[in-house]
């Protein structure tokens, strides 16, 4: 096992599930967990600012090394003094190695054992990741949690393929925590007498594959939890998969890692998602579906979904969410809301996904309660009722 520690505190487990809550402690300060991160893929939270991203309580956002480095391009954000600088956010970042994004976006993808050659999907022009260029991408953007560079392939591939991806991507990670270890030679964790801890620089997660077999998952798990790694991301999930077989490759993985490290799974989700994986014992989540879904007039609310484009809103007086303590729902119709929509006004995206951020954003407050006070299962149970 590694004797490298994690900045990251258990304050309470749940006597009934595997679900925990925590502060993983960045560089830039504290992020509770369970935790969700909204996506900044472009610098940006669609539509929104850093100051409506702290209103809403963000402690932590996703970007993306693949974008960043495409544009502006990592020396330009150098330059400009960081992500953190340049989008002008002061709490914690992670970025996420690119792996999936090259997969997803890039044409000509072409995997050596070396890294990735890619071309761009803005110009067609030809790069090269491999798991040191990224972790020295990760530096110049300045983010606080970076990811080792993974192989992403489609469920549906043939498991030797699959076997294959997976080797490299344990290879990749044994790479990139190297690498990590020449850019910070010294560890600059500290824990100080309270059980908080003092980071000094950016600290490193390994991303697990393994598609939906238990048996690659638990091979990539017992690799990954033998690295010098602060914390582990759940990759090759919510790609297509049924909920039963991405629980079942939770299941598998999840024993393996030592408890004292957190854990983020990749791209999810839907609340009910998210409430099946905290009860598995995942921490950290991140999706684009409550920002992508208010661009289309969807709202995630008490009650459940509500769309705005129902002629049922159209002269409602109520707010979108009476239980919601946004501004949007302090201050705005329902019959305003769909106004904007129909009428193409921007402001709806606006005010749509400041709503369903801060809606997943206060689901999670209530769940860390809930972990603290020993009512988990039961407040799992009402939300699922509400969006089933
Ligand atoms: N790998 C990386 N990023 C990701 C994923 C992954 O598997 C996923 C899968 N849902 C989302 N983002 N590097
Ligand atoms: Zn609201």
């Amino acid at each position: 096992m590694t004797k490298l520690i994690s900045p990251f505190k258990i304050l309470a487990r749940d006597e009934n599930s595997k679900a925990r809550t925590g502060i993983l402690y960045t560089k830039h300060g504290m992020v509770r967990t369970p935790v969700f991160m909204p996506v900044a893929t472009q610098a940006c939270v669609k539509a929104l600012t850093e100051e409506d991203l702290n209103y809403v309580g963000a402690e932590c956002l996703l970007s993306n090394t693949y974008h960043l480095y495409l544009r502006p391009g990592t020396e330009a954000l150098k330059k400009l003094g960081g992500l953190h600088n340049f989008m002008r956010w002061n709490k914690s970042i992670l970025t996420d190695s690119g792996g999936f994004q090259v997969h997803s976006l890039s044409h000509l993808r072409k995997i050596t054992e070396d890294g990735i050659w890619f071309k761009s999907h803005h110009d067609g022009s030809k790069h090269f990741f491999s798991p040191e260029s990224v972790i020295e991408s990760e530096a110049a953007i300045g983010s606080d949690i970076w990811t080792c560079l993974d192989v992403l392939m489609p469920n549906s591939a043939h498991k030797a393929d699959l076997r294959r991806a997976l080797a490299t991507t344990k290879l990749w990670a044994e790479r990139a925590a190297a690498h990590y270890k020449k850019i910070v030679p010294e560890q600059n964790i500290q824990q100080n007498e309270d059980g908080s801890f003092s980071v000094g620089h950016s600290i490193l997660f390994g991303i697990i594959q393994g598609s939906i077999y238990p048996d690659l998952r638990e091979e990539a798990a017992k690799h990954m939890a033998r690295q010098d790694v602060h914390g582990f991301c759940i990759g090759g999930l919510s790609v297509g998969e049924t909920l039963q077989e991405m629980n079942t490759a939770v299941e598998a993985t999840i024993p393996h890692l030592p408890e004292g490290k957190p854990r983020y799974l990749m791209g999810l989700g839907t609340p009910i998602e998210i409430l099946e994986c905290i009860e598995r014992g995942v921490d950290m989540f991140d999706c684009v579906w409550p920002t992508r879904v208010a661009r289309n007039g969807q709202a995630m609310t008490s009650e459940g979904k509500v769309n705005i484009k129902n002629n049922a809103h159209r002269l409602s007086e109520e707010p979108l969410d009476k239980n919601c303590d946004c501004w949007v729902c302090k201050r705005y119709t329902r019959a305003y809301l769909s106004h904007l929509y129909r009428a193409g006004e921007l402001t709806s995206h606006r005010l749509i996904s400041i709503h369903n951020i801060r809606f997943l954003i206060k689901t999670m407050e209530r769940v860390r309660a809930a972990i603290l006070d020993g009512t988990f299962r039961q407040l799992k149970k009402e939300i699922i009722e509400k969006y089933k």
